[in-house]
């Protein structure tokens, strides 16, 4: 659809008419006039946190974001239909976890078909973010190869549509319960850049060094916006950039505790055979259960400072285009 601006110029609105997406008249506004847009996931609400918090971690999460200047797109499907920007009941009930499925990318599609109701993990954020045309996207850690995978071949989804969207994302590493080795091997086989913010080592979710090496650290949300231009000078394939933002040390989950639990999650996982879309969820709960709430704190920590540091992101790289 076109309307005229003010000036009698013609302005694309691309955001009116989409079957099957909804925006919300805040997120509509801000893309309509180039405002910066942060895109958040809600399967950390759904299925990543305790529910005696999650409602108020999902509305404090958008206030993070309009703190720091961006409009808050809070992204899952409510009754077939994609929500782009949720209202606070909409928000509500995604916290509520009634009757929201988990749906990574390639459930989109059926969850809109057959009207059912879902969060979003990052893979179906690449997805729906691509469309929206949103490209700054703020999670907690992502998804990626999970240990014992050369038995299950269990890799998250995540890590496929991050080779194929042109998409910022804001993540602590990658969750700690995961192989990390691999997940970042996998990461480079598929193009994804990978940066350091203000670090050489690479993230691990609860821990802010999984013990690994990052190669490209960066200082500054400028040098992560000039990044994000130069994706757009040399065109090609989108590939998404993955600032990997460690929680603060003081805020990280003991090391000696994160090991122990780990071991005992992935013991029990095992025994009890969890596998697929359930097997990260089954895993953050026996590790905050068995820290006594330590590692939701840490969670916490991750994710409100990359909703800070993913809304500076998106100012700056508003800022660039004006
Ligand atoms: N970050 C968190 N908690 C979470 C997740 C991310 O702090 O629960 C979710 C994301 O939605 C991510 C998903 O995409 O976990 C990965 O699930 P799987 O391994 O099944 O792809
Ligand atoms: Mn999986």
């Amino acid at each position: 659809m076109w309307t005229r601006d003010k000036d009698g110029e013609h302005m694309e609105d691309r955001h009116t008419d989409q079957p099957g997406i909804g925006y919300s008249p805040e997120v509509r506004d801000a893309l309509a006039h180039g405002a910066p847009v942060v895109a958040l996931e809600s399967t950390i609400i759904s299925h990543g946190l305790p529910r005696s918090i999650n409602l108020d971690v999902a509305r404090e999460l958008e206030a993070i974001v309009r703190d720091g200047g961006a409009c808050p797109a809070t992204i899952a499907v409510l009754d077939g239909v994609v929500h782009v920007g949720l209202a606070d009941h909409e928000l509500e009930r995604v916290a509520s976890g009634q009757g929201i499925r988990k749906l990574g990318a390639r459930d989109l599609v059926l969850a809109m078909a057959t009207g059912e109701s879902g969060a979003t993990t990052v893979s179906a954020v690449c997805m729906v973010a691509a469309r929206a045309k949103i490209r700054v996207f703020v999670t907690g850690g992502l998804g990626g190869v999970h240990r014992g995978w050369q038995e299950s071949l269990d890799e998250s989804a995540d890590l496929v549509m991050l080779s194929r969207t042109r998409l910022t994302v804001v993540a602590a590493g990658v969750k700690s319960i995961l192989d990390v080795p691999a997940t970042l091997q996998r990461l480079e086989t598929l193009n994804v850049s990978v940066i350091g913010y203000r670090t050489g080592r690479f993230p691990g979710f609860y821990l802010a060094d999984s013990g690994l090496p990052v190669e490209w650290s960066l200082d500054s949300v400028a040098q992560i916006a000039a990044v994000m231009r130069s994706q757009d000078a040399l065109g090609a394939q989108g590939q998404a950039l993955l600032v990997a933002n460690p929680v603060p040390v003081e805020r990280q989950l003991d090391p000696a505790l994160h090991d122990q639990v780990l071991r005992e999650a992935l013991s029990a996982a095992a025994d009890r055979q969890i596998g697929g879309q359930a097997l990260t969820p089954f895993l953050l709960d026996f590790i905050a259960r068995g820290t006594g709430g330590a590692s939701v704190d840490a969670n916490l920590a991750a994710v409100r400072g990359n909703a800070a540091l993913g809304a500076a992101v998106a100012v700056a790289y508003a800022g660039d285009a004006a």
